[in-house]
């Protein structure tokens, strides 16, 4: 079969599945498309990434595809159209020529995702049947279904709550199935989406006993439209093509795509929901928290509404982001507020609110309330009228209260007048509010039905910080900590970042948190604190800043998915590992064959701590230049102090790094008393976190044995290295990987390394004007070589090239290659045939986070 031949057939098959309400369609494309291709084109060659992990490819080794195939005859989902889910939009439908399809219930949605998933990967048609015939699949719950009732018993269900699911393999009498249940339909889908991870992934069947309860009750994502955009599809920007802006809901386009605005559905805001849905995400505030009053119009209502209609049967709810001085926006004559009457204690500023909530939920009953952005980079908000950011979230948590609403107010401020160090700023406003006595007795000033978000550290979604101090220190208040999945700082839509080892990092650090006693608490890791488990929170909730676009495969780059699928699995449960989510997600995505799998996760896994050590190593933090978060100018100095590199890298002739310990800033003292001691000793502070914390001297001995400068060179050195590494790891992945999404990584590792290289080389520059030092040379790639009988070394690992004299009718030849570590291994790639001539000396190692590489160019010219 021709490659043309073949990419037929899998468009094909993939449409197949995507029927509506369930009807399978008995194809004979099946017969003709082999159930496995030859490794090199076991996908589709022009595949663009649009499936996300929703792939559903058949499965490849023939002994667990038949064993599949013999479990699973049947697919069950008793009244599946029965509950359908709200619906406001008369007429929702989707874009012509449409390959997704809406649904009208929950069940349906699990139905047909088993009818898709099922199909993918037995590479036939699985039919959907009444009864409970032998080799079923049954999906439901004890409402929904009968055979669900029978087969799971209430005390299994009961410990569930309304999110958790199981699936089982049971066998009874030589009659076998499996079910899918929960106590709610959600959870059902929940369940199934599960058990088709498990079969993408190529577990056995056999003796299945699954069941899974999310830890965090809200899983959102808010969503910021273009700014911070890396996934449009316009390649030099963040869109403008046909109209649309790149975001990947369209309210507003024009000109030709003028006719695909909401209420019109498109494709990939479904594979969107169902993405969401299968790790678990519930909910997602739609626009940027620099909001834009245009969401709270009556016509973009009716267009969120069209939204949420497409969405909820897959269990996304709908919030929206808003501007605090809203009511005073024109767009709302001649229902506006003046200036002065934003108090939020007044009932004007109250009623209004709850006014425009009351609109959105007559049109979205299961609206989830305001993301506020409130005195933060410009935002208006409480403080303008002399009113604190508790008030202020009293204030919006009153009008939405009775309609069932929740605030999701930002502790992102950083207002310069409460204290020289940024980093203290936020505890310092909302810390005494938390603290307050009330008047009934309890302490603690902010309502019920407010959540603190909060990003993970106290700066800027860097690639390493600290934990926000204000986790564990907010013991009255609920918190939602704040991720960020679209790559602002982590390399954007160039660079290979993967984030689950960061998120993790921060869910598993340990606050010390004490209680009322003074005795560490036994759950006190940043996870117990914001599932509530810590101290005793009613309510839970994770947020990601998502990375979602309008391009072909939604996230830019093909591994920016990864991050997307990383944020659901551990908002679910972030006690999870990060390498164990990378390794599903790329059989999910990429390949099940072990050599593909072990690659690909190794490339993921050291790929964060890599880019910490060429962009901020040792703690340095925020080294961005400002016009777009990408590259690096450690020397900008901006009119905002805080916004300046030079701020916080405060390098001087002395050394690096921001004082924060008690003779310093004093941040460290926001932290719980072990962490402060820790934090605040340059003796004791982790030293990936030191320039945080520390103004370094550059001769300071570390605990490698190596001075400050040289340690900082090496760090920026090894970064790179890994790419190096990483670049050469994928070009070996080619026969395993389909060859479109191969191209364009192998594209973007390409540049990667590139602009890895740049941020090396601009910060040891920029530092070297104030310290004077050469570069050291005896990293852990440095090497000597011998040519002519003579050694030469001291070479700059940082450098592309190096000249090489060679006397004259002295052998070109490098006859010896001698590494400083002698556990690193070298190779002569190529030697000169002449002089002037280039051999090529290839080093490998492994540094703390990974392999590395460089490849030595010398050019040997007569000398
Ligand atoms: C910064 C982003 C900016 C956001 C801000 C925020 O550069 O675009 O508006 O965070 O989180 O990192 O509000």
């Amino acid at each position: 079969m021709s490659l043309s031949d073949e990419n037929e057939q899998s468009r094909l098959r993939r449409r197949s599945f995507l029927i509506g309400s369930g009807a399978v369609v008995a194809t004979s494309m099946f017969s003709a498309a082999p159930a496995h291709a030859s490794p090199s084109s076991a996908f589709p060659g022009d595949y663009d990434g649009s499936d996300l992990w929703l792939r559903y490819e058949p499965v490849a080794d023939p002994g667990l595809l038949a064993r599949y195939r013999a479990a699973l005859g049947a697919i069950v989902v008793e009244n599946a159209g029965r509950t359908k889910v709200h619906r406001h939009t008369a007429n929702l439908g989707m874009a012509p020529g449409s390959a997704e399809h809406l649904v009208e219930s929950t069940l349906e949605a699990a139905r047909d995702e088993l009818v898709r998933g099922l199909g993918g990967l037995l590479g036939r048609p699985v039919p959907v049947r009444g009864g409970f015939p032998d080799r079923a699949v049954v999906v439901g719950t004890p409402d929904s279904s009968p055979l669900v009732r029978r087969l799971v018993p209430a005390r299994d269900l009961a410990p569930l709550g309304p999110d958790g699911y199981l699936v089982r393999s049971l066998s009874r009498g030589g009659h076998r199935s499996i079910v899918i249940a929960g106590n709610t339909d959600l959870a059902a889908l929940y369940g199934t989406f599960a058990f088709l991870r498990r079969l993408q992934a190529q577990h056995p069947l056999a003796g299945l006993d699954l069941s899974s309860v999310p830890r965090i009750n809200h899983r959102y994502l808010n969503y910021w439209e273009t700014e911070r955009l890396y996934a449009g599809n316009n390649a030099t920007g963040t869109g403008g093509l046909d109209g649309e802006n790149g975001a990947i809901f369209d309210f507003t386009a024009t000109g030709a795509s003028a006719a695909l605005n909401l209420p019109v559905i498109l494709d990939r805001y479904l594979v969107a929901a169902r993405a969401m849905a299968s790790v678990g995400i519930n909910g997602i505030t739609i626009n940027n928290v620099n909001a834009n009053s245009f969401y709270l119009t009556p016509a973009a209502i009716e267009q969120e509404a069209a939204l949420a209609d497409a969405l909820r049967p897959y269990g996304i709810r709908l919030a929206v982001s808003i501007n605090y001085a809203a009511p005073t926006d024109a767009r709302f004559a001649p229902d506006t507020l003046t200036r002065e009457e934003l108090d939020p204690y007044s009932a004007k500023f109250r009623d209004w609110w709850t006014r425009r909530a009351r609109m959105l939920q007559a049109a979205i009953p299961d609206f989830m309330g305001f993301t506020v952005k409130a005195n933060s980079e410009g935002q208006p908000g409480p403080q303008d009228l002399g009113y604190d950011h508790g008030d202020g979230a009293n204030g919006m948590a009153a009008a939405v209260a009775p309609l069932g609403m929740r605030i999701f107010w930002r502790t992102f401020v950083y207002n310069a007048d409460v204290d020289a160090d940024r980093l203290k700023r936020a505890y310092l406003e909302f810390g005494p509010i938390d603290d307050e006595p009330q008047p009934d007795g309890t302490i603690g000033r902010f309502a019920g039905n407010v959540f603190l978000q909060t990003k993970n550290g106290p700066l800027d979604y860097q690639a390493r910080e600290p934990a926000n101090p204000l986790f564990g220190r907010m013991e009255h208040t609920n918190q939602a900590i704040e991720l960020q999945v679209t790559q602002e700082y982590t390399g954007q839509n160039t660079m290979l970042c993967y984030l689950g080892p960061l998120w993790e990092e921060v869910l598993k650090s340990d606050t010390y948190a004490t209680g009322a006693d003074g005795r560490l608490l036994a759950k006190r890791l940043v996870g117990h604190v914001v599932d509530g488990t810590a101290q005793g929170h009613p309510d839970s909730a994770i947020v990601g800043v998502a990375n979602f676009g309008n391009a072909g495969n939604l996230t830019g780059h093909h591994f920016a998915q990864a991050n997307l699928y990383a944020f659901g699995r551990l908002a679910w449960d972030w006690t999870l590992d990060a390498r164990g989510i990378a390794e599903d997600w790329v059989r999910l995505t990429w390949s099940n064959r072990d050599f593909a799998v072990r690659t690909i996760v190794a490339m993921m896994m050291g790929s964060r701590e890599a880019l910490v050590s060429y962009q901020t190593p040792l703690g340095v933090a925020h080294q961005f230049r400002s016009s777009d978060h990408y590259g690096p100018n450690p020397a900008e100095r901006l009119a905002r102090d805080d916004w300046s590199p030079v701020y916080y890298n405060k390098a001087d002739s002395a050394g690096l790094g921001y004082d924060r310990s008690p003779t310093g800033s004093g941040f460290t003292a926001q932290y719980f008393p072990v962490l402060a001691a820790r934090y605040g000793d340059i003796e004791t502070v982790p030293e990936n976190l030191l320039m945080w914390f520390h103004h370094v001297p550059w001769d300071r001995k570390l605990r490698s044995g190596r001075i400050f400068w040289d340690e900082l060179v090496y760090r920026y050195q090894t970064g790179v290295h890994y790419v190096s590494w990483m670049r050469r790891a994928w070009d070996a992945l080619e026969p395993h990987v389909d060859a479109r999404r191969f191209a364009e990584v192998k594209a973007k590792l390409a540049a990667h390394e590139a602009d890895a290289g740049a941020w090396r080389d601009t910060c040891v520059r920029y530092w070297q004007e104030f310290n004077g030092r050469a570069v050291p040379t005896n990293g852990p790639l440095a090497i000597a070589i011998v040519v002519g009988g003579r050694t030469i070394g001291g070479f700059d690992a940082g450098a592309p090239s190096f000249t090489v004299p060679v006397a004259a009718g002295a052998s070109p030849k490098i006859t010896k290659v001698v590494p400083a570590d002698p556990a690193a291994r070298c190779e002569v790639l190529s030697q000169a045939r002449g002089v002037p001539g280039q051999a090529v000396v290839r080093v490998t190692s492994h540094s703390f986070f990974g392999p590395i590489l460089k490849d030595y160019v010398f050019e040997l010219v007569p000398g």
